[in-house]
């Protein structure tokens, strides 16, 4: 009885990483530590970047940007759990835009505080593209924070590519 026993729970242990079940531990990036402002990653325009968020550690970014611009954020899934909210603050810390989902694909549901003119495409699958007036002159701050189901087991962890782009907006 023991061992029949014994042998159900390494079944079931097998069994565990062929589940499909998102799995923890996995890896940080190498722009950690950027989980504050004070210590957020600097973007270049038209430089990409490649990270990877997991819950209960923000990925923030900053660029300057301003005054008279749009400041386009690209985001585009490499893969695992896409199931992101994005927050941007202006250099007076201003919120721009802010997801108000708490879990991964509600965000029909709640929708985002926008400021004016602040859009967030999600036309395309895999794809956010980001777009925030940039009126003020300043660091403008992008807050990437990685959510999860209601009935998480397992933490997600998003692998992403981020494109920072400003364009003049004309008058
Ligand atoms: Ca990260
Ligand atoms: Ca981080």
């Amino acid at each position: 009885m023991k061992r029949s026993r014994a042998s159900m729970l390494a079944i079931a242990l097998l069994a565990l990483p062929m589940c499909g079940c998102p799995r923890f531990p996995r890896p940080e990036d190498s722009l950690e530590p950027n989980d504050t402002t004070e210590t957020a990653t600097a973007l270049e325009v038209g430089v990409p970047v490649t990270a990877r968020v997991v819950p209960g550690n923000l990925d923030i970014f900053k660029i300057a940007a301003g005054p008279g611009e749009m400041l386009v954020f690209a985001l585009e899934s490499q893969g695992e759990e896409d199931c992101a909210a994005f927050t941007v603050t202006g250099p007076d810390e201003a919120e721009l835009f802010a997801d108000q989902h708490l879990f991964c694909g509600d965000r029909d549901f709640d929708a985002p505080i926008t400021a004016e003119g602040a859009v967030l495409d999600t036309g395309t699958e895999g794809r956010y593209m980001l777009s925030v007036p940039a009126e003020v002159a300043g660091d403008y701050f992008l807050t990437i924070k990685e959510l999860g189901q209601v009935d998480n087991i397992f933490d997600f962890s998003w692998l992403y590519r981020l494109t920072a782009t400003t364009t003049e907006v004309s008058q």
